[in-house]
């Protein structure tokens, strides 16, 4: 009879175990800054997968530098992310459809965004440009009733340095100070970080996927970085921070295959984990493909 009774003791705390894992926790995995490099995205895919995520959260940048832009799109599209937000690379295609580049002669990293752009857009239809390009800049979700922020950079603007890790508290404060969630989350910087506001809500960047840097190179060479929450029931139970090796050569191999613009500078990003875009790097590139002259033509086209 006690035997019994220890065995549906332990029946009932199994069926609970059960009931808790398969409906009341959920699984998000943040998704941030891919940049056209599918061969990182479908490792992360996989990892997340095998790892039984419910759900994603989709950061921004998911296009642009990369050789496959489309296939980045597409693969996420199809897991129907329960937010998505614009970074600041797709900023530009809504710069472009908008005809708001004028007189960029000089500014070296406007001659590398619309010589990029242009390469994406041969493998993304004009409604997949426009759509990224369209996306909101903030959206709050709420899952399992914990309210979450997620944005690119911040809530008002997907550009800029002031969510950089080192940045003053009073930048990170703002990122909540009009909301009530009690999570912030975004990417941009492709550096992975989780901190507090001065009031004790939490603010969390996964990193990047597709152009992982760190002045710790071995930290972001050749690996995509990602990260999974674990939500139940208003409560933040874990945050788990993923790095996930993926086949760098081949990615260049595809990078080469497609002629991708700045191939140089996107294969030592990769092998490196060093940011490799500085003002001087692109100002040589440009130089030396004379792209101030294409760029000039492109924006004299409007053909997006
Ligand atoms: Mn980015």
């Amino acid at each position: 009879m006690k035997y019994d009774w220890i065995i549906l003791n332990k029946k009932i705390f199994l069926l609970f175990k059960i009931i808790k894992e398969v409906i009341i926790l959920k699984k998000i995995a943040l998704i941030a800054d891919v940049h056209g490099n599918y061969t990182a995205l479908q490792a992360v895919l996989t990892d997340a997968s095998q790892r039984k995520v419910d759900d994603y959260l989709v950061l921004g940048d998911i296009v642009n530098r990369g050789p496959a832009p489309e296939k980045c799109l597409h693969a996420l599209q199809a897991k129907h992310p329960a937010a998505w937000v614009i970074g600041n690379h797709e900023q530009v295609y809504q710069s472009l459809l908008q005809q708001k580049f004028q007189n960029f002669a000089d500014n070296e990293k406007a001659i590398l965004a619309i010589i990029t752009s242009e390469f994406d857009r041969r493998y993304l239809t004009h409604n997949e440009f426009s759509w990224l390009a369209n996306l909101p800049l903030c959206q709050e979700v709420t899952i399992e009733k914990l309210k979450l922020r997620i944005f690119h950079a911040t809530p008002t603007s997907c550009r800029g340095h002031l969510t950089v890790p080192t940045a003053p508290q009073a930048n990170f404060d703002e990122l909540l100070a009009a909301s009530t969630a009690q999570v912030a989350i975004y990417g941009h910087t492709h550096q992975v970080l989780l901190r507090q506001t001065s009031d004790g809500r939490l603010i969390i960047n996964p990193g990047s996927i597709g152009l992982a840097v760190s002045k710790q190179q071995s930290l972001a060479a050749a690996q995509a970085k990602y990260a999974i929450l674990t939500i139940a029931d208003r409560q933040l139970l874990d945050c788990q921070f993923l790095s996930v090796p993926y086949d760098v050569d081949s990615e260049i191999k595809l990078a080469e295959k497609r002629r991708v613009p700045f191939a140089r500078l996107y294969t030592f990003l990769l092998q490196t984990g060093t940011f490799t875009y500085t003002e001087t790097n692109v100002h040589k590139e440009n130089a030396a493909h004379n792209y101030r002259q294409t760029a000039q033509q492109l924006i004299a086209q409007n053909n997006w």
